[in-house]
């Protein structure tokens, strides 16, 4: 009886260990083992400073920023599902969600990892994301409250977009799953200022709960990310280690002041944080991550090597992703993170990359 009841756990053990799920996190502890990170850029594949890949009809996904500049595409492609909730064919920067999941697929058929944000419209009044200080929302979705059937609705959307995403053989692609970023900041409706630390969490509970139990989503990697303010509220906005598999942090050099003082600014922040987070990764056995950041427009010709560089010398990040590289009319030559080919940080970057810390495809 014994023997049977240790081979059946010897037996359920292996196929956990060998589930999609339980791969990416495997990759992404063997990169810190190794003493690197996995580089990610959000939406890679779909758009970047000059060029659209629906405009110019590339159905095989083969444009980038980061390639054209060093030859390899990030291992990681960030891509955000605002917008699904509402059923829309586009997210909220414009990509169409069947593109979305036709680049999605072919990243992963490189050996990339994906990871999917939800910039998600503010349930209480219809307004986005950053509407804020207008009653509580978060509330509003719980069991119990005037939009939780609406939200369950939402969630299916989530759902049917993340488990569509199969391979060739049908199973389904792991992706990092990071909701409700930021929320330690107060610029989104999940945010601290927006509702209670025990709201926020049981906000998160319920989507795993709803996505992981009802659902029975087996692809997920959960991805938590306050963003610098007030990260000494993290540990209570945290909704268990049940719930999570990663924690990382979303920061970016400061802008409206000179170089040198972003450079200064950053690198101290950076080293609070990642103090806080890191020691709460050891005592929580959680991974770390460094899950958004960049410097926006990148003003410093040297900052990946000469700010970035040193500000995560040593902190055992998984993964580090930069923001998008923005290509409509209104924002194009400000809002981007990473670089292009012709911006003025291009070699350095290319330097940075080629020292080999940032695992790329
Ligand atoms: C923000 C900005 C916005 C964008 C949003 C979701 O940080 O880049 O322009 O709509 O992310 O991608």
């Amino acid at each position: 009886m014994r023997r049977t009841f240790v081979l059946l756990v010897v037996i359920m053990s292996m196929f956990i260990s060998c589930s999609p799920r339980q791969k990416l996190i495997d990759s992404l502890v063997s990169a810190v083992a190794e003493g690197k990170f996995l580089f990610g850029h959000q939406d890679d594949l779909m758009y970047g400073h000059d060029w659209t890949a629906a405009r110019a009809g590339d159905s095989l996904f083969l444009r980038s920023d980061v390639f054209d500049v060093t030859g390899c595409y990030p291992y990681i492609l960030g891509l955000d599902l605002g917008g699904i909730e509402l059923g829309s064919e586009c997210n909220l920067d414009g990509n169409d969600f069947g593109r979305m999941k036709a680049a999605a697929l072919a990243h992963h058929e490189r050996g990339g990892v994906l990871t999917f944000s939800w910039h998600l419209r503010n349930p209480l009044t219809g307004g986005d994301s950053w509407d804020v200080g207008k009653g509580d929302a978060v509330c509003s979705v719980l069991p119990g409250g005037s939009r939780h059937e609406m939200f369950v609705l939402w969630m299916d959307r989530v759902c049917d977009f993340l488990s569509g995403l199969r391979d060739e053989a049908g199973r389904e692609i792991p992706v990092l799953w990071r909701p409700f970023h930021e929320h330690t900041g107060n610029w989104f409706w999940w945010c601290a200022s927006e509702c209670k630390a025990e709201e926020y969490n049981e906000l998160w509970r319920m989507m795993y709960d709803y996505m992981v139990g009802t659902k029975g989503m087996k692809n997920l990697v959960w991805v938590i990310s306050p963003s610098s303010s007030w990260i000494n509220e993290f540990a209570e906005r945290y909704p268990g280690d049940r719930y999570v598999d990663v924690v990382g942090l979303d920061c970016y050099s400061p802008t409206a002041v000179s170089i040198e003082e972003a450079s200064v600014g950053f690198r101290s922040e950076l080293a609070i944080c990642f103090d806080i987070l890191g020691r709460f990764c050891s005592e929580h056995d959680k991974i770390l991550a460094f899950c958004e950041t960049g410097f926006e427009g990148i003003p410093d010709s040297k900052w990946w090597t000469e700010v970035l560089a040193p500000a995560i010398d040593g902190v055992p990040i998984s993964y580090l992703l930069t923001w998008r590289n923005s290509n409509d009319i209104a924002n194009k030559d400000t809002h981007f993170f990473c670089a292009w080919p012709g911006q003025k940080s291009e070699d350095d970057f290319r330097e940075w990359v080629s020292a080999g810390r940032a695992k790329m495809l």
